[in-house]
């Protein structure tokens, strides 16, 4: 079985991830060390350094998921800032941001960076489109589920069978995998 380091700090990310590919037989390893984070405004270059770094560092095939939430309405926002927002703002104040938009289109965007030591980092993005509700519903998945309706249920009301079906994360490991393969 192939093993896999996935750095991350966020347990919502990890469960998700070992879910998704356990199924292809990868197993996935956490190590919540970090990893230096560009500012950039997209997630591809932040991810792909990352990746690089922590498989440098660590001597093994790292992963890594940049991910975020962005929505139209707000120009992108809060886009790669959305760990900064969810822990200083919050659901709460996202919606109040809303509060008198009419287009509440969002994307949610995953970006797996995967390196071997020694080698470039590959990236591979999954977007999932949305909107943005009106009020925070269910309370499975993290971040911002709550806030994030899918054809008529948020993310935190689907469940992470559901969830793990369409979201950005499991399109974008998708691709890793029918890459790794
Ligand atoms: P690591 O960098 O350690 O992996 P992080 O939580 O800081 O963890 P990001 O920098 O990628 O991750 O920030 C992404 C933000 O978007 C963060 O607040 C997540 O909770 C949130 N997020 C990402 N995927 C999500 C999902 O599937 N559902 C809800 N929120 C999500």
């Amino acid at each position: 079985m192939r093993k896999i380091v996935f750095v991350t700090g966020n347990k919502g990310k990890f469960r998700e991830a070992k879910e998704i590919l356990a199924a292809k037989d990868i197993e996935v390893i956490q190590n919540n060390e970090g990893y230096p984070e560009l500012q950039e405004d997209d997630l591809e270059p932040i991810a792909a350094f990352g990746a690089e770094w922590a498989a440098q560092r660590l001597g093994m095939p790292v992963m890594v998921d940049d991910s975020g939430l962005f929505i139209r309405a707000l120009n992108g926002f809060p886009g790669p800032y959305s760990a900064f927002v969810e822990k200083n703002l919050g659901n709460k104040k996202v919606l109040k941001l809303m509060e008198d938009e009419k287009d509440r289109t969002a994307t949610f965007k995953s970006v797996i960076g995967y390196c071997e030591p020694g080698k470039e980092a590959e990236v591979f993005t999954g977007t999932v489109e949305g909107t943005i509700s009106f009020e925070e519903r269910g309370t499975g998945g993290f971040g911002y589920d709550p806030i994030f309706d899918y054809n008529g249920k948020t993310f935190g009301e689907l469940g992470s069978k559901e969830k793990n079906r369409v979201s950005h994360r499991r399109r974008a490991l998708d691709k890793f995998f029918m890459w790794l393969d």
